[in-house]
């Protein structure tokens, strides 16, 4: 069954959305209020979501569609644990009618059919369409900026497993963690072994934390782990980007080279050979710079990187990172490293881009503090951080 959320500022407008896409026959699966902090009331206003799919169920008595306007029929389902929540949310609804002026008559009228509707259901339904724990799993991945698709395939599968008892939350949600683990593959930490001169390069747009990064694997490999660190920087577009560099090398105490011509990559390679690890900075690309993005793919051609992390800001959207990941694969991308986790709402958007790309995540940063801000990515710290499950 595919399920589509509305949301909208008022029941009515919401439930308008449902049928003006899924048509009169659309069946509601859940409704729910968003923002019910006084908080949150305050700076985003009052917001409705229904949950509803164009698929009408098997037909029972109970299931029968009932008129609930002149204009509408509509199949209303609902678990029996729901009923109090709509009642709520009716309740809300009807003091914030009350408030705008009084209430508009067809509304209540529709809005209490729908009560009744779903009260004479919680009795009889032989349903169990969608039970209250897999809905608000998967309303808490739609909170979490999973792509609606995902989230209906992911609810799909949990609910045709047979170990996982579909009215435990706690139980489901462990499932879920299990299954974005499976998913999200790592590959950190960098192996820096002795002598090896190991060259390990970041790429990515413009200010995702690139060189703040640089910083960060430094000096915790030079200092924490006492190895033999070069620093290598491509970014010679501007003078404030190697000074900035020159900074950390100098902070850390570290050898570094600053390369404009493929000849220069060539010679600070074989000058850093004999170190532990080589990390390369790059000037950040904007991802439809195709020709920048060609050219940087030569430098590190040069440089024949062990590794290339793609530099990705957590606060980017689902779409525009998997833009980003699909544009920068042509330069080798081994890994992808995520920056700002600190800055970001939500991380569903991240197993878009992994689900698309393929990628392992290698690193997590979540602040600008050089050194501390940074970890290696575990699979399944990653996805409670995505489901915010503990
Ligand atoms: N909140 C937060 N800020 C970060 C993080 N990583 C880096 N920054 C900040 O992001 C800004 C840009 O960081 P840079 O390291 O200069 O980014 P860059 O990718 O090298 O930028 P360009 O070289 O201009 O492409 C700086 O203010 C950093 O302190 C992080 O994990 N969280
Ligand atoms: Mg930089």
């Amino acid at each position: 069954m595919e399920i589509k959320t509305f949301r909208a500022k008022t029941m009515q407008l919401a439930l308008n959305l449902v049928r003006s896409e899924l048509g009169h026959e659309a069946t509601v699966l859940h409704t729910r209020e968003l923002n019910t902090s006084l908080i949150g009331r305050v700076f985003r206003g009052r917001q409705y979501e229904i949950a509803a799919s164009a698929e009408m169920t098997a037909p029972t008595r109970a299931a029968q569609p009932v008129a609930v306007s002149p204009a509408a029929t509509t199949t209303v389902l609902a678990e029996p644990a729901l009923e109090f929540d709509y009642r709520a949310r009716y309740r809300d609804f009807f003091q914030q009618q009350a408030e705008q002026g009084g209430p508009d008559q067809e509304a209540h009228d529709e809005l209490h059919a729908l009560a009744e509707q779903l009260r004479e259901r919680s009795h009889q339904s032989p349903h169990r369409q969608l039970p209250e724990a897999i809905f608000q799993v998967y309303t808490d991945m739609i909170e979490s900026d999973i792509e609606e698709n995902v989230a209906q395939e992911l609810v799909e599968r949990l609910r045709n497993m047979a170990n996982v008892d579909n009215d435990d939350h706690a139980s489901i949600q462990s499932e879920l963690v299990r299954m974005l683990s499976d998913e999200l593959t790592v590959n950190g930490p960098i192996e820096a072994s002795p002598g090896q001169g190991r060259v390990v390069a970041l790429v990515g747009p413009t200010g995702v934390g690139k060189t703040t990064t640089i910083a960060k694997l430094a000096a915790n490999y030079r200092l924490r782990e006492n190895k033999r660190v070069g620093l290598i920087t491509v970014d010679t577009y501007r003078i404030a980007a190697v000074e900035q560099l020159r900074t950390y090398a100098d902070i850390i105490d570290l050898p570094m080279e600053i390369v404009s011509t493929p000849r220069e990559m060539r010679e600070a390679i074989a000058r850093m050979s004999d170190l532990d690890l080589i990390l390369m900075d790059t000037a950040g690309r904007s991802p439809r710079d195709e020709v920048k993005i060609q050219e940087l793919k030569s430098m590190l051609a040069e440089a024949e990187p062990d590794e290339v992390h793609l530099v990705l800001s957590a606060v980017g959207g689902a779409r525009s990172l998997v833009t980003t990941a699909e544009r920068f694969a042509t330069v080798g991308t081994t890994a992808m490293l995520i920056t700002k986790l600190d800055e970001a709402t939500a991380l569903g958007n991240l197993l878009s881009v992994t689900r698309k790309c393929g990628l392992p995540i290698s690193y997590l940063t979540d602040g600008q503090n050089v050194p501390d801000d940074i970890q290696v990515a575990k699979s399944k710290e990653l996805a409670q951080m995505i489901l915010n499950a503990p």
